[in-house]
């Protein structure tokens, strides 16, 4: 399926791209990484009565001072077992406040960029009743909330040495899921109260729970792109389609992959991964759905042009190239260079400053060797946006990003300086 792409001429079309569009059918087997996996299982799998023993084919991780975690998911639900190792269970029969009574929070969100949402559950004792919040919220003695479109449980018992629970969370009641949602970022915070405030242990973790299929379809994209783990030099959780939820955005070697339970492949019109000089994924229209931006070098006809390409992403994982802008020339001695810049959005037009980017490209006189207006015979890029070069009256040019539209192309404002190297 995947083609060796060969740039066989510099004018030639960089538009032979591989888009693969899978989903993964057979579940690998778990190995043991740092992050958890939690595996995909049937919606009867786990009885929601608080005992674990539906839980013993599932591996537990642990995660911060005394804590043990399991997971699986049903595609609509996440579960979640956690013990937690604690000789003395402080109740006090309050609601938890003023940090006198033990008490686990677990946050819930998929991207940094979510604002997390908050399980809290102070232990049932001999002498005072569970209590459990969602959202600061309680839930309702029957363990139910109706909150967030679905059924949110969490059952706990005492155990010999300490106490653990059993909790169901719809996915769908996460901020920042979406269909196929990749991972889950997990925070958790357990206070011990034990001997009184003053002696209270307060223990921190975070893990990324990453979901069974998204994870299998990390694997297969590595190995059908020809790439290993070493390959990878972008990994990120953020929202590139545009549709609610974040993917997971890998680039590997010289493909891009857009990962959720299934991914969507593309690889750079490159010959070798040293040639894809740049790649990030960055939010250019300032709408939190990000682009990927990548600059790539091809080689043909005794020379090279580096090209910055730059990617929005569809919500079926069709990659499209946005903006296609040649930024170097070389041949032989002679180098015609571009220098470009993601700067805040706004000011480079004499706009006020927005969310986002504007995409600033320059030329001066230091940027060419070798070369001159009488000995540039060069043929203008037909595939691509065109180099500027120093000798022509216009030498910056400003692009900026609108849903799918770009727009721009003239120069910056008189005065406007770009900042350090490469802002984002
Ligand atoms: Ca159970
Ligand atoms: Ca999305």
């Amino acid at each position: 399926m995947r083609k060796s792409i060969r740039i066989t001429a510099i004018s030639t079309s960089w538009a032979l791209l591989t888009l693969v569009w899978a989903t993964v059918a057979a579940a690998a087997p778990a190995k043991a990484r740092a992050e958890p996996v939690c595996d995909l299982v049937a919606s009867d799998y786990i009885a929601m009565d608080g005992l674990l023993d539906d839980w013993r084919d599932i591996a537990r991780h642990r995660i911060g001072d005394g804590v043990q975690m399991r997971c699986v998911y049903d595609r609509a639900r996440l579960f979640l077992a956690i013990e937690v190792n604690d000789q003395r269970v402080v109740r006090r029969g309050g609601s938890g406040k003023g940090a006198r009574e033990d008490q686990l929070r677990l946050g819930f969100r998929v991207t940094e960029r979510d604002k997390a949402k908050w399980l809290e559950i102070l232990p049932g004792t001999d002498t005072a009743l569970p209590v459990h919040r969602w959202g600061a919220r309680p839930l309702k003695a029957s363990g139910g909330s109706s909150g967030d479109g679905g059924q949110i449980a969490v059952q706990d018992s005492l155990q010999e040495r300490g106490w653990s629970l059993e909790a169901v969370i719809p996915l769908a009641a996460i901020p920042g899921s979406g269909p196929g949602t990749p991972a889950i970022s997990l925070d958790i915070a357990y206070n011990d109260v034990d001997g009184g405030a003053a002696k209270a242990r307060r223990s921190k973790a975070l893990a990324i729970l990453r979901l069974r299929e998204a994870e299998d379809s990390y694997a297969a994209f590595l190995q059908a792109s020809g790439n290993g783990p070493g390959d990878v030099r972008a990994d990120v959780l953020t929202d590139v389609d545009g549709v609610r939820g974040a993917e997971r955005v890998v680039i590997a070697g010289t493909a891009i992959a857009v990962i959720s339970d299934r991914y969507a492949y593309m690889t750079l019109p490159v010959a070798a991964a040293g040639d894809v000089l740049y790649a990030d994924v960055v939010d250019v229209r300032g709408d939190g759905t990000a682009s990927i931006v990548t600059a790539v070098r091809q080689f043909g006809g005794g020379g090279s042009r580096d090209l910055l390409m730059i990617w929005h992403v569809g919500g079926r994982g069709d990659f499209a190239a946005a903006l296609v802008v040649e930024v170097g020339k070389a041949h032989g001695d002679r180098v015609l260079s571009n220098r470009w810049s993601l700067v805040p959005k706004g000011p480079a037009r004499g706009q006020a400053r927005t969310a986002g980017r504007d995409l600033v490209i320059e030329v001066g006189a230091s940027d060419v060797r070798g070369w001159s207006r009488e000995s540039y015979l060069e043929t203008p890029a037909a595939d691509a946006r065109p180099i500027l070069k120093p000798w022509n009256e216009q030498t910056s040019a400003v692009y900026y990003f609108e849903g799918t539209a770009v727009l721009g192309g003239d120069a910056k404002v008189a005065g406007f300086q770009v900042k350090g190297g490469r802002p984002r």
